[in-house]
């Protein structure tokens, strides 16, 4: 919870420091300039925020595409009003449209893709903030001897850096969450070897609701069966064979499995499936 947290300040933190210099020397920016500035961060910030925040909330795609058309539209007229209506104008267009854009971008891509579309869009982002900054700097540098550190193309590029770096290992994680959630749920398959006497694994965790195929497999001299004590459910497989067959179960609870042959249940053949939501 803190990397998006710290990730989302550093994003903030870029945008008003251009939008500062933007007001701050808007004397010495020409109307061009404050027009380029309005369209480009009110357009980025609509597209970012939509494809992020559609990627991230994809059960919220009204409620996101409304969210990000605003803030894209807000920073469009917050950036272009110190300049001119048109700066101001030309902002609101582009946000708007840049935040319908960017939900729709997030909701086309498949999820084996968001991993590369997330880093593309973190890189473009925070890349055309870092030309707009080079750009104002280099106006106000041009017009102005003043001499400060926020003039200066280092801490800027600094703090891009760190977004593009956290950004990187922020995606890592999320795609081990998805890809560890999508396993469970939607390949549960389930394979318990035999032999005498003991099960491998003896303890297995499914999750109810979703059908789960299990597989016994004997690697045993004798035979041996598979018994879900209180579900209609029987594997039974010869030495050197298996068997599988699907199931789902209904609901959370405990279990037990045991081996019905004469005597391998009291010699330990015995497993446990815990089915639990994952
Ligand atoms: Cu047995």
């Amino acid at each position: 919870m803190l990397k998006p947290l710290v990730l989302i300040i550093i994003f903030i933190l870029l945008l008003i420091w251009l939008i500062s210099l933007s007001y701050f020397f808007k004397e010495k920016l020409s109307n061009m300039i404050g027009m380029v500035v309005s369209m480009t961060l009110g357009m980025i910030t609509g597209l970012s925020i939509g494809t992020f925040s559609a990627i991230f909330f994809p059960n919220f795609f009204f409620e996101m595409t409304v969210l990000s058309m605003l803030v894209g539209g807000i920073i469009g007229v917050v950036t272009g009003f110190p300049h001119s209506l048109i700066a101001i104008i030309d902002g609101l267009l582009s946000g708007v449209m840049g935040g319908m854009m960017g939900t729709m971008l997030g909701v086309m891509i498949s999820p084996e893709h968001y991993n590369q579309i997330l880093n593309i869009m973190s890189l473009w982002t925070v890349g055309i903030f870092f030309l707009i900054y080079l750009l104002l700097i280099y106006e106000i540098n041009m017009v102005t001897n003043k001499k400060s550190l926020t003039l200066h193309p280092l801490p800027y590029f600094t703090l891009v850096c760190s977004f593009i770096l956290g950004f990187h290992y922020f995606t890592i994680e999320f795609n081990d969450r998805t890809n560890h959630h999508a396993n469970h749920v939607y390949n549960q398959e389930v394979i318990v070897a035999a032999n005498e006497y003991q099960f491998g694994p003896d303890q297995v965790q499914v999750s109810p609701g979703e059908e789960v195929t299990l597989t016994l497999v004997n690697n045993g001299i004798e035979q041996h069966d598979f018994e879900i004590k209180g579900l209609d459910f029987h594997l039974h497989a010869m030495p050197g064979t298996s068997e599988s067959k699907s199931i789902v179960f209904p609901k959370s609870g405990s279990y037990e499995v045991i081996c019905t042959i004469q005597g391998h249940e009291s010699a330990g053949m015995t497993a446990t499936i815990i089915v639990t939501e994952l």
